[in-house]
């Protein structure tokens, strides 16, 4: 999983390669990119590439500036998880039932789950029952070993093959408000930087604003979008999206689709359709089918990715908004319960915030002193 992005899509020539690194190496973006409100796209494009020139020349800085970037961003998640832990464990000398109660106290509210707790927790009382556990100081190790755990479980090596011919198609799919375009907006800034063309489709007919908001990502990325009247058939669009990659030769299409309440069997069985209507108009597609969820939700994400993997079989995760939340725990929950891949996590409103999802990088700057 890691490096999905990267390995799939990188170019041969080394120049690439740095761009791709350079991207994520951004300084801090100009201002705030809210969809609705924010035309001024031009600037923020030019800044971008100003950014990219200066950054390939440190790529050890960059690096380290985007691992505090993320350490900074998950800070919510660092105080309700590790620094409330490290407040638990100070001046404690050993194990015992009490720490164990207040320890479990605090993985539930950072939203790791009460199974996942109860698996954790079982786990380290096993390792202090057989004496290879005492100091109250190394449960932070265990913790961290064991989220990883969770996380190598379900990074399946799913790797990606883009077809021979034609484009390589992603469906991206989840509840309203998750981030679903926002997302979208910035995949499809890394495939450009990474030399792809994009073509975006708009498949969220039920409201103007939806569209109108895909559009400004569209300008904002230099990407054509494929769009229909409100309220038109969404498999409609995207039939006509995907003939029109076909015959411009597209590398990438990416379908937004609408945020469709995954309690409504009607609006489940359109996703459905839209799939099947993808794989007409193009054997094998779609590719990749990215399930968006917000992170701030909690374990409702859990279940919302169970209901949308029953309708459409989903491959691939996006995790948004782990900056706003404390509950960042979600995470080994989420890999616990589906074995379905992270692919990115997203870290801000921001065109650059979208990280691809690399446990150990994730894990580091979670528990950073
Ligand atoms: N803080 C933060 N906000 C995000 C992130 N991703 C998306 N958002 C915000 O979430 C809101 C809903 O996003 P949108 O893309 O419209 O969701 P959609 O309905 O699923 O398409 C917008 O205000 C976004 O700016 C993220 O990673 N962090
Ligand atoms: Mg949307």
């Amino acid at each position: 999983m890691l490096g999905w992005f990267k390995k799939k899509f990188t170019q041969p020539d080394d120049e690439k390669q740095t761009a791709i690194t350079a991207e994520e190496s951004l300084p801090d973006p100009p201002a705030p990119v809210d969809a609705a409100v924010q035309p001024e796209h031009g600037q923020q494009e030019e800044k971008t590439v100003q950014g990219e020139n200066t950054a390939t020349q440190g790529s050890a800085d960059a690096d380290s500036s985007m691992f505090s970037r993320l350490s900074k961003r998950l800070s919510k998640t660092k105080e309700s998880l590790v620094y409330r832990m490290d407040t638990l464990f100070l001046g404690k000398k050993e194990i015992d039932a009490d720490l164990f109660d207040e320890l479990e106290e605090i993985l539930i509210t950072a939203d790791l789950g009460i199974a996942t707790t109860m698996e954790i927790l079982d786990d380290a009382r096993k390792r202090v029952k057989r004496k290879e556990l005492s100091d109250p100081q190394l449960l932070k190790g265990v913790l961290k070993e064991k989220i990883r755990d969770y996380i190598m479980e379900s990074d399946k090596p799913a790797e990606l093959v883009m077809p021979k011919d034609g484009p390589f198609v992603i469906m991206v799919v989840g509840v309203n408000g998750v981030g679903k375009t926002t997302t979208i907006g910035k995949i499809t800034n890394k495939f450009k930087k990474s030399g792809q063309s994009v073509l975006l489709v708009a498949a969220d007919t039920f409201r103007a604003a939806a569209v109108a908001q895909l559009k400004i990502w569209g300008e904002r990325n230099q990407t054509k979008v494929v769009f229909q009247k409100e309220g038109a058939d969404p498999s409609s669009v995207v039939f006509e999206g995907i003939g029109k990659a076909i015959d411009d030769d597209y590398d990438v299409v990416i379908v937004d689709t609408a945020g469709r309440l995954h309690t409504q069997v009607n609006l489940m069985e359109e996703l459905k359709k839209i799939n099947r209507v993808m794989g007409k108009r193009l054997t094998g597609a779609p590719h990749e089918v990215l399930l968006v969820l917000d992170a701030t939700t909690g374990q409702n994400g859990v279940s919302q990715a169970k209901l949308f993997n029953d309708s459409v079989p989903v491959t691939g995760l996006a995790l948004t908004k782990l900056d706003g939340t404390a509950k960042g725990g979600i995470i080994a929950n989420v890999c616990r319960e589906l074995s379905i891949p992270i692919r990115f996590i997203g870290i801000g409103e921001q065109i650059e915030d979208l990280r691809d999802f690399d446990p150990d990088e994730f894990l580091d700057a979670l528990f950073d002193e």
